[in-house]
């Protein structure tokens, strides 16, 4: 056992994903020490977690918010910061070993630039990044010899079926989906879904544009973009399976026809734990699965008719460039949008099918355009919206 000590930086600790690692960090904390937590908003968390973990640094990103956070922890001897200016100078500190990127949505694309440009290993709990910037990303972490560990349970599952088969041709992947809230529902019944319906996902607890991605099958279909350059695959080796049990994680054939799966409860902890202690695995106490409580797993081809996210995404995957890019900032305007109830379900589509015929294709997007055709598509899909007859 390797017992050198990794210290962590946790991006965005007081979400879904950052407070879950923490729980991690806290059972194992012989083996992780927190260096640093950044927070978008969440002032009285950040503070509460700063207290229990006495990291070196904390960032709080909303900038008016940093009195009450320095003022908090005035007593201890925590660095304390505001603004995204200062996570993507920190994440480049030579004492950090991990950046875990769980912040949500395109904010995510610098400091993971950043991190890998350091040399840092990245836990890749934001999918965006990749979806945005994957070919960018990918790139540059072969250039600094970066490890990409993903914390998504699907691509963590694909990622441990992969171990021992480095040298091993992939015939294509399988990622699973619990369907989400609506699955078998009609175009008549997403009509008329509240955003009550749409937040209680079935298997798993996230965060709301999570939870709201995972209901329309946009969540999948930024699953299949980020797979794609995770595994370095074609968007024809990449299918999507329903599996509403939500045991199978996801799985790999290879070209012999054999196929592996990755099983387990659903539970965050244990992706973010095996991304933290890769290679190794760390024994715990989290429940284990029990075959006779799941007496049928049972599989079905996912609706992209009724639910066309999945099919913008394979599209945008097809075309390259900045169209991925241009479906995650429509996306996240649009679930914006939906979350105030100026967006109904079902036209959450409609903005993102709308970004994709009308803003600029490029097909070799640098840094710069991938900045720009996040701001132009917000801009545009907040013009579309305002505009929808409510
Ligand atoms: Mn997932």
């Amino acid at each position: 056992m390797n017992t050198k000590v990794k210290n962590i930086a946790i991006l965005g600790s007081t979400g879904s994903v950052g407070t879950q690692a923490l729980e991690v960090i806290s059972e194992n904390n012989l083996l992780f020490k927190i260096f640093l937590l950044t927070a978008n908003a969440n002032a009285e968390l950040l503070i509460e977690q700063a207290l229990r973990f006495e990291p070196k640094y904390v960032v709080i990103c909303e900038e008016s918010k940093y009195l009450q956070v320095k003022d908090a922890l005035k007593n201890k001897s925590i660095k304390v910061l505001a603004g995204i200016e200062e996570v993507i100078n920190l994440v480049t500190h030579p004492d950090i070993d991990i950046v875990l990127t769980a912040m949500v949505g395109f904010a995510g694309l610098r400091p993971t630039i950043a991190a890998v440009k350091a040399g840092k290993d990245i836990a890749l709990a934001n999918k965006e990044t990749l979806v945005v910037a994957g070919e960018l990303i990918t790139t540059l972490a072969k250039k600094h010899n970066v490890n990409i560990l993903p914390v998504d349970s699907e691509h963590s599952a694909i990622f441990q079926c992969l171990v021992g088969e480095e040298k091993n041709p992939i015939d294509k992947i399988i990622l699973t989906a619990s369907g989400g809230p609506f699955r078998g529902k009609s175009i008549d019944f997403l009509s008329r879904v509240t955003l009550q319906d749409a937040l209680k996902h079935p298997n798993w607890v996230m965060g709301a544009k999570i939870t709201i991605d995972s209901a329309s099958l946009m969540n999948k279909g930024l699953e299949v973009i980020e797979a794609k350059w995770l595994f370095d695959l074609e968007a024809d080796q990449i299918d999507v399976v329903v599996h509403p049990q939500s045991i199978i994680h996801s799985m790999v054939q290879f070209t012999d026809g054999s196929v592996k799966a990755q099983m387990g409860l659903p539970d965050m902890k244990l992706p973010i734990q095996y991304a933290f202690s890769y290679p190794e695995r760390l024994k715990n106490n989290y429940k284990r699965l029990d075959f006779a409580n799941y007496p049928s797993l049972t599989f079905e081809k996912p609706d992209m008719v009724t639910f066309r996210n999945l099919a913008f995404a394979y599209s945008a995957l097809k075309q390259g460039g900045n169209m991925p890019c241009i479906i995650n900032a429509a996306n996240e305007i649009a679930v914006a949008g939906f979350l105030n109830k100026k967006v109904g379900f079902l036209s959450m589509s409609d903005v993102i099918e709308a970004a994709m015929e009308q803003i600029k294709f490029i097909a070799a997007p640098d840094l710069d355009d991938y900045l720009n055709t996040d701001k132009e598509t917000r801009i545009f899909a907040q013009n579309f919206i305002d505009k929808l007859p409510l």
